[in-house]
């Protein structure tokens, strides 16, 4: 019987998606581009099963019927490019806090594609996997690839991929304060789309992120880390803005994101080199350079639970026994 395990890394977008133009496809309204990350990740475990079912395992415990139908859902795409109805036994192991705004779905979904590509002898390349793992969840395309990412929102399933435009080699990484591992109270598919259907702020959003795209990129290019880090400043809070613009509003920030956002300035304010970006939850991760890692974490002592960060490698997948 052949079992194939598969590990994809998470990625935080420093430019975001925010809203989709078509949610069966998830075709995103704007590019992203974000940073993959080495120490969050997924690792999935696949084989087929002689069951009239899926069978769906989270950190080893069985899912519910619900938590099953979607992943079955998912899985079906596979069983019709390979004209296959067999069933899947799926043990995934989430190395990210889930649903807590740390894009748990972005390196499961990866990390799922690249498992289920293999088992089913599709043989797809990087490029497709990016497409088949975008229908999971569209940050999920991201994970495919290490280093610097971007996701090109195309027009159709075929043209809205994600191709890696830096292996980020240079002095940058991560660090994630955990305020809160709290279950969202709005999953991000639902603000989104409470956002692009009430904000009035929201095409001036959409707008605006060419522009980041493409000063992000070159920036990423120059190695420039004080725009690198401006940029996406700037684009996280604007996308929050388009959420606060909703009807009714999407606030996703705790007082412990606000305190965590008062330091960063106030670090920067003493001479150190961070800056900041948020996603759907309150969490608070930095942009930091490699080399003050520890510098910056002495600073942090008031916040418990950090993770720190380097940039990650590429989704793999492997044949075990
Ligand atoms: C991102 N986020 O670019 C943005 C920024 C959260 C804030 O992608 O509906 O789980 O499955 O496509 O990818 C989170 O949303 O949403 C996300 P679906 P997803 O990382």
């Amino acid at each position: 019987m052949k079992k194939y395990k598969a590990k994809a890394n998470s990625n935080i977008a420093l430019i975001k998606y925010w809203g989709k133009a078509n949610e069966d496809l998830i075709i995103p309204n704007n590019n992203s581009l974000s940073m993959t990350l080495d120490n969050l990740y997924t690792e999935t475990i696949v084989n087929f099963i002689d069951n009239d079912k899926d069978l769906f395992f989270l950190d080893n415990e069985l899912q519910d019927y619900k938590e099953t139908a979607k992943i079955s859902k998912y899985i079906d795409i596979f069983r019709n490019l390979a004209s296959s109805d067999k069933r899947v036994e799926i043990h995934s192991f989430n190395y990210v806090p889930t649903a807590a705004g740390l894009a748990s779905s972005a390196s499961g979904f990866a990390a799922l594609s690249c498992a289920l590509n293999s088992l089913f002898e599709l043989n797809y390349d990087k490029k497709n996997l990016t497409k088949l793992a975008r229908l999971g969840s569209g940050s999920a395309s991201r994970s495919i690839y290490g280093g610097f990412v971007e996701w090109y929102k195309g027009n159709d399933h075929d043209t809205s991929y994600a191709e890696k435009i830096d292996d980020g080699n240079f002095d940058i990484a991560m660090i994630i304060l955990v305020l809160n591992e709290e279950k969202k109270e709005i999953s991000s598919r639902v603000a989104m789309k409470q956002t692009v259907e009430t904000s009035p702020l929201y095409p001036s959003f959409v707008e605006s992120a060419k522009k980041d795209i493409k000063n992000m990129k070159k920036a990423i290019k120059d190695r420039d880390f004080d725009s690198i880090g401006k940029i996406a400043e700037h684009n996280a809070m604007k996308m929050h803005a388009t959420m606060l613009g909703a009807n009714p509003p999407i606030l996703y920030f705790k007082e412990e994101s606000i305190k965590a956002i008062n330091k960063v300035n106030e670090l920067r304010k003493m001479g150190f080199s961070v800056y900041y970006t948020m996603d759907a939850g309150p969490n608070v991760k930095l942009i930091v350079k490699k080399s003050e890692i520890n510098k910056i974490v002495e600073q942090l002592k008031e916040f418990e639970n950090i993770i720190i960060s380097n940039i990650g490698n590429d989704a793999i997948v492997e044949e075990i026994v």
